[in-house]
């Protein structure tokens, strides 16, 4: 029995949407933010101590962190290589890379940028002056230049193929989905041509 932990507008769609194209049959377990705090139910925390979704059940084994999700469902159910390269060939290591580069590198920005947000929007009006001071200070001396880096750098990538790996959907589009998704309400992705053409694409796959 494979079961996902779900909770509402969070990274387990990206497991669901890989679970799908792998054929799998799975059962869902939905849990709901809370939605002042928007955190997770305690009870996300008696499946992982973290209580952080997405949480994969797969027979014996029990996961957390998406990149570690993908990793465990491409080894196991993926041997052809239909949705990613397989050990040993060219292509292996750039799919390792950009599949720890959605979490580990682009998602720390785009979270700074929509907490620095979110303080702005909620402080007390008198001190909303400093928070956003604050706000502009860490977007300047980081935030800003980081995030026209990486979009720069995946617009490039992008501009020489439609997908990450190449012509075809791979596990990574999967997996970049969430963050560039996320991204939309806070980038202007009209300097970044190429990757609206690729959220237009895997919209189109998805649905
Ligand atoms: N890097 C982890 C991040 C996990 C994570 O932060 N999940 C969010 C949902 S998108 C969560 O469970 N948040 C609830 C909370 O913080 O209480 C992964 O990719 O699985």
């Amino acid at each position: 029995m494979t079961i996902l932990h779900d909770l509402n507008n969070s990274r387990s769609q990206r497991v669901a949407w890989l679970l799908k194209e792998l054929g799998l049959e799975f059962e869902t377990k939905d849990y709901k933010r809370d939605p002042k705090t928007m955190r997770a139910p305690d009870s996300l925390k008696s499946v992982h101590p973290l209580g952080l979704a997405p949480i994969l059940e797969d027979g014996q084994v029990k996961l957390a962190e998406t990149g570690a999700i993908f990793q465990y469902l491409l080894d196991k159910y993926d041997v052809e290589g239909k949705l990613h390269p397989l050990p040993g060939t060219e292509k292996y290591y750039d799919y390792i890379y950009w599949l720890h580069f959605s979490e580990g590198t682009l998602m720390p920005p785009l979270l700074i940028r929509l907490l620095l947000s979110k303080v702005v929007e909620k402080v007390p009006v008198f001190i909303k002056p400093f928070a956003i001071a604050i706000s502009k200070g860490i977007e300047a001396a980081y935030v800003g230049d980081q995030i026209k880096r990486l979009f720069t750098f995946m617009n490039e990538r992008l501009g020489e193929n439609p997908y990450f790996l190449g012509s075809e959907l791979s596990a990574v589009d999967i997996m970049m989905s969430f963050p560039l998704e996320a991204s939309q309400e806070r980038v202007n992705l009209e300097l970044y041509p190429n990757i609206k053409s690729f959220l237009k694409a895997i919209e189109k796959v998805s649905s």
